[in-house]
């Protein structure tokens, strides 16, 4: 049986991580998995976890079963975190999943059932798992302009010239916040020019959002989203809580699915259930009830906001210190759109063979197509950074 078994596909970016252990040298520099690393590249457990583990262990009576869509208290306090009461809360069918990536496979398969035949739309570049879902559940998808890598900026005319081809029915796929890869990010004005389009389109907006409070704050970041889950009868959020609590292998996310009026979301919260249960039964639930605790106390939940901000403006820092080297260095303001994007990711938008040469001379790790995890630098490698990409001619 198993010798009818192929070879798969690699994640590439799991490979990095492998290849960048791997590499004997000391003064080697890890840009690659899109993992927070503090200035001595460790990657804490935040403060306010801590705490609210400690008080789950203390009073924490049961490990029983929780219900297919897991803790309620979880799904409220993360609609409310997401969606702030920009949508009734009646409208709003909501499962815990595993992970982001669980609010993902989910989301597609969702879709896979009420449309068949829709096309998924997803942005070029995109995070590969993206198209790897898709293709593993043998739907369709089509990509949509997105970066210009010339600029380091949003194709924002491209964009939207591919978006013109959308179909009624179909599914666009967005980045709420701090896009992965690119870290080019729409503005509000350029959001409402999206949402325009795709209501004359008839389309479904799909939202993943995994880095609220990375880019520009929690609230911020959640406008677009906001924005758009008011704007339409039906939308399907994925939310991730890997990285804004750092509870990566906790696999802690949400699938929400906006509905028309309530009965429309009794409908899709029963379809969400019952997926969940064809997939994994009950959803992981430590990491739920840490997010949970954490957002519906007053003390925890200010100590988590203090905690979260830290980090983003630590990555806001580095990124200026490393675009205010690059000028320095190269005498010019071509990489001044490092500043300007926002998240854990830039696109550095150099060749394959520049990002192996940076690796190979360097020991500098980036995922191939130049996508760099700021949080990787600190303020002693930035200039090592900087120095090399000059040398490396890019
Ligand atoms: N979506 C994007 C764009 C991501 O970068 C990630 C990765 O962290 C996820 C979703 C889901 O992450 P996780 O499954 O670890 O919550
Ligand atoms: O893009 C990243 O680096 C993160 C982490 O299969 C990640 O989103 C990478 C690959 C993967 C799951 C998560």
């Amino acid at each position: 049986m198993l010798e009818h078994l192929k070879e798969q596909p690699k994640d590439k970016i799991l490979a990095l991580m492998a290849a960048y252990r791997a590499d004997a040298r000391d003064t080697k520099i890890d840009l690659g998995v899109g993992v927070y690393k503090d200035a001595s590249g460790n990657t804490p457990v935040m403060r306010a976890v801590k705490e609210a583990e400690r008080r789950i262990n203390a009073e924490q009576t049961t490990k029983a079963y929780t219900g297919l869509a897991g803790d309620p208290a979880f799904s409220d306090a993360m609609i409310d975190l997401v969606l702030d009461g920009a949508v009734a809360r009646d409208r709003v069918a909501a499962v815990a999943t595993p992970g982001g990536t669980g609010a993902i496979r989910q989301a597609l398969e969702l879709i896979k059932m009420a449309a068949p035949g829709a096309t998924v739309w997803l942005s070029d570049p995109t995070w590969p798992n993206h198209p790897s879902i898709i293709k593993y559940l043998g739907m369709k998808s089509k990509s949509y302009r997105y970066f210009d890598s010339d600029t380091g900026q949003v194709d924002y005319v491209g964009m939207l010239t591919d978006l013109g081809q959308v179909l009624p029915g179909d599914v666009v796929l967005l980045h709420g916040c701090c896009h992965n890869p690119t870290g080019a990010n729409l503005t509000m004005p350029q959001w409402k020019g999206v949402i325009d389009l795709l209501k004359d389109k008839a389309a479904m907006p799909f939202i993943d959002i995994a880095y609220q409070g990375f880019g520009d704050g929690l609230a911020q970041d959640g406008a677009a989203t906001r924005l758009v889950a008011s704007s339409f009868d039906n939308v399907l959020i994925a939310a991730s809580c890997s990285k804004n609590f750092g509870i990566y292998r906790e696999r802690t996310g949400i699938l929400m699915a906006v509905a028309k009026d309530e009965a429309q979301r009794d409908l899709a919260q029963q379809n969400l259930a019952y997926l969940n249960r064809q997939n994994f039964s009950f959803p992981p639930d430590h990491g739920a009830r840490i997010v949970s605790t954490i957002l519906t106390d007053a003390e925890l939940r200010a100590d988590w906001e203090a905690e979260l901000e830290e980090v983003r403006l630590g990555m806001l820092d580095l990124r200026k210190q490393l675009a205010d080297e690059l000028r320095r260095l190269s005498n010019s303001d071509r990489f001044d759109f490092l500043a300007e994007h926002r998240g854990m990711f830039s696109r550095l938008g150099t060749s394959p063979d520049k990002v192996e040469m940076l690796r190979a001379d360097h020991g500098i790790y980036m995922v191939g197509d130049s996508r760099m995890n700021i949080a990787g630098l600190n303020a002693d490698t930035v200039p090592v950074l900087a120095r090399a990409i000059i040398d490396a001619g890019v």
